[in-house]
């Protein structure tokens, strides 16, 4: 055993890419289930907040890219719950975790979306959140995780552009409209740097993840990442940080920031954010209300099954 966890990590460390059927020790079995599971649930959670403005957006155009935005992240969720079978648990297993509240998402789809501002927002910000964080993933050591991020990096891209775009037209509009998008910046702010996970010093997986290249950076390097990256992008929208710590670090060469409210954090991940229950309440609505389409799913390949069957008796 000792000998395969060896030559497990001298595999890892040449940089070569593990594949379904390759031993691996059971903790990185469990480690890649757990953070491509959350990772799928947050892609298809995700879809709500955003969903919610689909029937209200402000021109046909904003609707077109709305939609295919939004679908974009189920497929995302496909991609993702597909990668986590090739670590052999099932879909069903991991809906019906997603639906009793037992697993994990993102905390940052448990706020809820109060104005048109918002879908510019989680565009810029969550998408560029996103963006950052899956960049490295597209370098990780499991091939099936690795390779999906790469197509779900190139949609991510179109998304915050999308988001950074509605941004800018706000704040080129009237004073009401800039008014609005600064409001929005400032409740999503904090929450948006939240969801790289907690510091490096409370971060249970960080250090085996990174032995295992599952992460190629910690929670605060890629925080401090967006923070650089952000501050820059809000001078160009002419927005104000809401921040008062944001300042330029000569010596680090990067931005300074203020104290995340780290407790905030975990209440909204214990369940106790303002829209944990609603999500949970629309996802189990759907699993309901879509019995019949799996049915009927499965009724039909069981008839193509048996009409080939036949075929080939004939
Ligand atoms: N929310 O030891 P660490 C998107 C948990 S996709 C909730 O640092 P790790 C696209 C963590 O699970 C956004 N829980 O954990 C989109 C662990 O609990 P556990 C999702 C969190 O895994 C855009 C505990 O805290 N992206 O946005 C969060 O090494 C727009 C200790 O934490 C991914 O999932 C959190 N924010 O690092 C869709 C990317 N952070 O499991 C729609 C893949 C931490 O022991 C619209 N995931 N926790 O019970 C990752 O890169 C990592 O899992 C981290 C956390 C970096 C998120």
């Amino acid at each position: 055993m000792q000998d395969l966890e060896k030559d497990f990590q001298d595999r890892i460390d040449r940089g070569e890419v593990i594949e379904p059927r390759d031993w691996m020790p059971e903790k990185y079995r469990k480690t890649h289930i757990r953070q491509i599971s959350q990772h799928a649930h947050s892609e298809i959670v995700g879809m709500l907040p955003e969903g919610n403005w689909l029937t209200r957006t402000p021109t046909l155009r904003r609707k077109v890219a709305l939609l295919a935005k939004v679908q974009d992240e189920a497929g995302h969720g496909l991609y993702l719950y597909s990668a986590a079978e090739t670590l052999g648990i099932s879909r069903d297993e991991l809906f019906e975790q997603l639906n009793a509240g037992k697993a994990k998402y993102s905390s940052i789809f448990n706020y809820p979306t109060l104005s048109w501002a918002d879908i510019g927002i989680i565009g810029w910000l969550v998408d560029g959140a996103a963006i950052i964080n899956q960049v490295m993933l597209t370098r990780t050591s499991y091939g099936p995780y690795a390779r999906a991020m790469v197509k779900i990096c190139k949609e991510e891209s179109f998304h915050q552009r999308q988001g950074f775009e509605i941004m800018m037209t706000l704040c080129n509009g009237t004073a009401v409209q800039k008014q609005m998008a600064q409001d929005s910046l400032n409740r999503w702010w904090w929450p948006s740097l939240m969801m790289f996970g907690p510091p490096d010093a409370e971060s249970t997986h960080t250090e085996q993840s990174m032995k295992w290249k599952i992460k190629l950076k910690t929670n605060d390097e890629l925080r401090q990442q967006m923070v650089d990256v952000t501050v820059e992008q809000a001078k160009v929208l002419g927005l104000t940080m809401p921040d008062p710590d944001i300042k330029w670090n000569e010596e680090r060469g990067h931005y300074d920031f203020g104290e995340i409210d780290w407790e905030e954090f975990w209440q909204v991940v214990k369940g106790y954010g303002p829209c944990n229950k609603e999500r949970l309440a629309a996802r189990n609505k759907a699993w309901d209300e879509g019995a019949w389409v799996r049915e009927a799913a499965v009724a039909y390949a069981e008839k193509q099954a048996a009409k080939r069957t036949q075929a080939i008796a004939v």
